[in-house]
């Protein structure tokens, strides 16, 4: 006989959720009651379960389905109403967000590490997303962290059937309906109703135009056949990688200039592929490129900005804008343009939630491949090319066109990133120390030819509930309004990862088709003399330059 029980459980003192939810290796989630802490801790910070509906699904990594019959027999104990789950325990992280407020759930939980390698050695993550689809914010993220670190006993099932995750339909376990819902139609309907489909249809079919998408042997090839091929006429050779895999073919599933060499490769090549994009594990992110051409993803949140009228979803204007810190200052000059309001957030998709629930952004983005806007609470990869295709279809025009345009309005802000992987957290956190205690001296110093204008440690103060956030990223801006921004991921499960993120405007049109690596050069410079990396780190190069 199923009935509902009380685990008792010893507490974990490593349950503090990061950039974007708790990551950890799967052999930590593997752990006795490692999971089941986390989740019953989420949904005591959440008042419990009774008579509510979860939304619950993931990126279909290794661990994804064990995971997900833990968390439906915890739901069902917990006493939830509903638990809407995707089919195989699969939802894209943008789909899980469109599902939450498609369905007025009260919230979900999205099983995910993302861009992190998956596999029985790789990484596994969850994340609990709230009522209006967006990630928990910070406040309740540290109520979860607190709540990991008393909780004494959770509940769960004993004696309880596995879920049949792949046939869709309702059932009914312990008195909670659990329902296997199709993963991809609601949130195609949804790109449907934002985008001229029409005419991506056309320019999909017309066999001049040559579209590769990469799945990455992640979770949008489902989406992106459904979207790209069925609705679309884009013919099937235009997908990559589309079968998802637990373990991502091995691969990162990060699409960068590292782990998506094989798409830029081929738009480098002399097939002529007119347009490429890729998408990462849990596909939020994306990269799109033209013919030989790589667009940078702050460049890219500018150039949607500024062409979003184009659009039917957007045609209406747009409320504002928001970028995270790092992100270059492209965007800005659109919003400044325009009129529209603009805001600069710390790093990471939750702090754009609040602004978009008051109304006061419609567009938003990061410099780490991620775009979005306010259909729904999450960044949206597939979102981002559909939008693209939507573009080059009404402007008849090239990717690499559209951004030279907009180069020409508004100028060039050269970036790049270079990040440090796996070093000692020591050693990173004594590199960050160090520089803090020199942030006020830093003004007035030369380096080369780049003087410092101010540095500081950035903060910010949420408009909508004031809240605040500190240690979000130290600046270094110089007076000729180049910039440095440095911090350590929060998304990484061993050691630390130093970011270092460049970026500098440029008005003359004769700089524009420099290589960004050359460009920022003094930037560099300046920068490996006021961090000393090496020194501190021990190493003399980045191991990704984005
Ligand atoms: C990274 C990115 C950040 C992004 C986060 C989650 O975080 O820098 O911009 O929001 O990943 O993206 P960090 O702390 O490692 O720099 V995803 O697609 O991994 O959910
Ligand atoms: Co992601």
């Amino acid at each position: 006989m199923t009935q509902v029980v009380d685990v008792t459980t010893t507490q974990f003192a490593d349950q503090k959720p990061g950039t974007s939810g708790l990551r950890k290796q799967v052999s930590v989630f593997q752990q006795a009651h490692y999971l089941e802490n986390f989740v019953q801790s989420t949904f005591n910070v959440i008042g419990g379960g009774q008579g509510k509906t979860l939304v619950l699904g993931g990126d279909g990594r290794f661990y994804n389905r064990a995971a997900a019959q833990t968390i439906i027999h915890m739901a069902a104990a917990n006493g939830f109403a509903r638990v809407i789950v995707g089919q195989g325990g699969i939802l894209s992280t943008p789909a899980a967000s469109a599902v939450i407020r498609a369905r007025g759930a009260d919230g979900g939980l999205i099983l995910s590490a993302s861009h992190n390698p998956g596999g029985p050695n790789g990484d596994f993550g969850i994340k609990f997303n709230g009522a209006n689809g967006g990630p928990a914010v910070e406040s309740m993220t540290n109520a979860i962290f607190e709540e990991t670190k008393v909780l004494q006993r959770y509940c769960t099932l004993q004696d309880a059937a596995e879920t049949d995750l792949d046939t869709l339909g309702e059932t009914s376990l312990a008195g909670t309906v659990i329902e296997v819902l199709d993963p991809v139609a609601i949130y195609a309907d949804l790109m449907e109703g934002l985008f001229d489909f029409e005419a991506i249809k056309e320019l999909l079919t017309n066999p001049r135009f040559q579209l590769r998408f990469d799945a990455m042997h992640a979770v949008t090839g489902p989406y992106a056949r459904e979207i790209l091929v069925n609705r679309l006429g884009a013919p099937e050779t235009s997908l990559m990688n589309a079968e998802p895999k637990e373990d991502f073919g091995g691969e990162h599933p990060d699409p960068n200039l590292v782990h998506a060499k094989d798409l830029v490769d081929l738009l480098n090549g002399d097939e002529m592929i007119a347009f490429g994009a890729a998408s990462d594990g849990d596909g939020d992110r994306n990269m799109v490129l033209g013919t030989g051409f790589y667009i940078n993803p702050c460049d890219s949140l500018a150039v949607l900005t500024a062409n979003a009228h184009l659009v039917p979803g957007y045609s209406g204007g747009l409320a504002g804008v928001a970028r995270s810190l790092p992100t270059s200052r492209a965007v800005d000059r659109v919003a400044a343009y325009l009129g529209i309001e603009f805001f600069e957030t710390p790093t990471g998709w939750k702090f754009f939630g609040n602004l978009m629930d008051a109304g006061r952004i419609t567009l938003c983005g990061e410099e780490s491949f991620g775009t979005g806007s306010s259909h729904i609470r999450e960044k949206d990869g597939l979102w981002a090319v559909l939008f693209w295709l939507n573009l080059i279809a009404v402007r008849a025009q090239p990717a690499r066109s559209i951004v030279r345009d907009h180069w020409e309005r508004f100028g060039r802000d050269f970036f790049s990133r270079h990040d440090y992987e796996g070093i000692d957290s020591d050693q990173a956190n004594a590199l960050m120390q160090a520089l803090t205690s020199r942030l006020e001296s830093l003004p007035g110093q030369t380096f080369g030819d780049l003087v410092v204008a101010r540095a500081d440690n950035f903060s910010y103060r949420d408009p909508v509930d004031d809240s605040e956030s500190y240690n979000q990223g130290i600046r270094i801006v110089f007076e000729n309004d180049a910039r440095i921004v440095v911090r350590l991921s929060g998304t990484g499960t061993s050691g630390a990862t130093l970011r270092v993120y460049y970026d500098q405007h440029e008005r003359d049109p004769a700089y524009f088709s420099v290589y960004a690596q050359r460009y920022l050069e003094p930037l560099f410079a300046a920068s490996e003399a006021i961090l000393n990396i090496q020194h501190f780190t021990g190493r003399d190069a980045p191991d990704v330059i984005t």
